[in-house]
């Protein structure tokens, strides 16, 4: 089951909000600053234990003070480091790291921030397609029921999100 919320993430009330980290896992700003800021400085301790992430990797910790239950930290691409293809390749990746953690501790709710598309520069669009064709497939293939929750911030986001979700074609 796939939603659209427009909110802050770190109001959200499900068992894992995915946060865009870097791969310190050491806090930023953008939403990876605001989770950090909600959770409390009980999540940076456990973020210290976890040796930091690669992109395209998720790794999970709890959510503290935030309503949800855990977070998953994913590591987006930084859009001018790669190729296109690399780009989508690793965003994909994001989404479907996260998914295979949130199947592993048995969750049943997941809520993504719209990943690398604040200062990491991916085009909302792309990312935005390859966000929504990642998790549909994952839906398709791991025949596991899990409600996930699109958190756009931003009205572009909330658009383009909208737009996908009601159309089954992608442009790729
Ligand atoms: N709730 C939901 N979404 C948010 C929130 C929020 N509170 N705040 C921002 N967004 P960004 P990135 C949206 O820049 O591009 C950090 O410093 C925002 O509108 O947070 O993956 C990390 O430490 C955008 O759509 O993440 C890394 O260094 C989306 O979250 C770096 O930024 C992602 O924007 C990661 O960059």
């Amino acid at each position: 089951m796939l939603e659209i919320i427009q909110a802050d993430i770190t109001k959200i009330k499900a068992d894992a909000i995915v946060n865009a980290a870097n791969k310190s896992l050491l806090g930023g700003g953008g939403v990876d600053g605001a989770i950090h800021a909600a959770a409390g400085p009980n999540l940076l301790e456990e973020c210290r234990q976890l040796h930091g992430c690669e992109t395209g990797e998720a790794k999970i910790t709890k959510g503290y003070n935030l309503p949800a239950n855990y977070i998953i930290h994913t590591v987006g691409p930084i859009y001018r480091f790669h190729n296109k293809e690399e780009n989508a390749k690793l965003l994909a990746n994001c989404y479907r790291n996260s998914l295979d953690l949130a199947r592993k501790f048995s969750l049943k709710s997941i809520a993504f921030s719209c990943i690398s598309t604040g200062v990491y520069g991916y085009p909302k669009q792309l990312a935005a397609e390859i966000a929504v064709k990642t998790v549909r497939d994952w839906l398709k293939n791991n025949r596991y029921q899990i409600k996930v929750i699109f958190c756009v911030f931003d009205k572009d986001n909330k658009e383009i999100y909208q737009s996908l979700i009601q159309s089954k074609k992608l442009s790729f």
